[in-house]
């Protein structure tokens, strides 16, 4: 991770290196947080803008709210800080990762704190690498399952909850893979280990419903949206593991892994095992999208 200049913390910006926490802090010790990534592109017209920049602080809160966390910021509060770190640190383009969290006062699973929030902006390029965005990744079925939504809350972006996603892609990594598809507890296609997944068959569009244990993915929904305009039929839908291995195309979509073709899971091929047509198609608009050059996708951008 790159060092920036700065930090938001609590309302103010803070030098990189003085955004500290104690080590008793009670997020820390139970997981208690909630988070998102957030990504600013340099435009085509030599600006900068945040994609999506309110649909992410939006479910920041609404996270924070299922867990009964209160933030004392609300959107505009939070959005006119990511706008100021941005600028405060120069930074034509970048990974923003706010981040509210229990803080320090009392321990036990029972004690209440206060909410802190920090946001933090750094250069983070290809997630899955360059490479895996050009000709696609070889991913690996998880022997972990996502989570059920009796057992964590699947709306939220929980910190804690991100061990299950840290198994999972130190499995596959580790095994030479470069990322995890996990199943849901039914056996059913849920997600990456931080990215949405989406298979091509016969020329429509699939992907796990959002009543499947997956994140709302914004990244998703914008795909959604990208294949609706091309008049690309689209289908909400689990899937099985071995529907996969059977399709033409397939890509995962998140905000840091952008959407990244795979081209293998589990040693199978996925079609020409190269990104396929539509895969093509929504990832050169996903791109000229977060870069300014879709007009009709202009008011997903905030400009800085
Ligand atoms: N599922 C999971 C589990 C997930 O973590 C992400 C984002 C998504 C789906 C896609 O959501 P969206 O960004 O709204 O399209 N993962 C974030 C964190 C990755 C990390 O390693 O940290 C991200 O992409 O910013």
């Amino acid at each position: 991770m790159e060092k920036t200049r700065n930090i938001w913390l609590d309302g103010s910006l803070v030098a990189w290196d003085a955004a500290q926490t104690h080590v008793l802090t009670h997020g820390l010790h139970y997981g208690l947080g909630v988070f998102e990534g957030i990504r600013a592109y340099k435009t085509e017209d030599g600006r900068s803008a945040f994609f999506r920049l309110r649909e992410h602080l939006q479910r920041l809160l609404g996270s924070a709210h299922i867990l009964l966390m209160e933030v004392p910021y609300t959107v505009d509060a939070l959005e006119k800080a990511c706008l100021e770190l941005l600028r405060s640190n120069g930074l034509p383009e970048g990974y923003v990762r706010p981040l509210a969290y229990s803080g320090y006062g009392n321990l036990g699973v029972g004690a209440i704190n206060d909410t802190h929030v920090a946001i933090a902006v750094w250069p983070w390029g290809a997630y899955l690498s360059e490479d895996g965005l050009a000709k696609g990744i070889r991913a690996k079925v998880s022997s972990f399952t996502r989570t059920h939504v009796n057992v964590n809350m699947v709306r939220a972006k929980v910190t804690g909850q991100y061990v299950n996603s840290i198994l999972a892609n130190r499995e596959a990594t580790l095994a030479g893979y470069q990322e995890a598809i996990l199943l849901d507890t039914e056996g059913y296609v849920a997600e990456g280990s931080g990215e949405n997944i989406f298979i091509v068959q016969g020329g429509v569009l699939q992907t796990p419903p959002l009543s499947s244990p997956v994140l709302a993915g914004i990244t998703r929904e914008s795909v959604l949206r990208i294949a609706k305009d091309f008049g690309i039929p689209v289908l909400e839908q689990k899937f099985t593991r071995d529907t996969m291995y059977i399709a033409d195309e397939l890509f995962m979509t998140g905000t840091a892994a952008e959407v990244t073709p795979v081209r293998e899971v589990d040693n199978r091929r996925i079609g020409t095992g190269k990104p396929g047509p539509i895969t093509q198609r929504i990832q050169d608009t996903y791109f000229k999208a977060v870069h300014g050059g879709e007009p009709r996708y202009r008011d997903w951008l905030t400009y800085i």
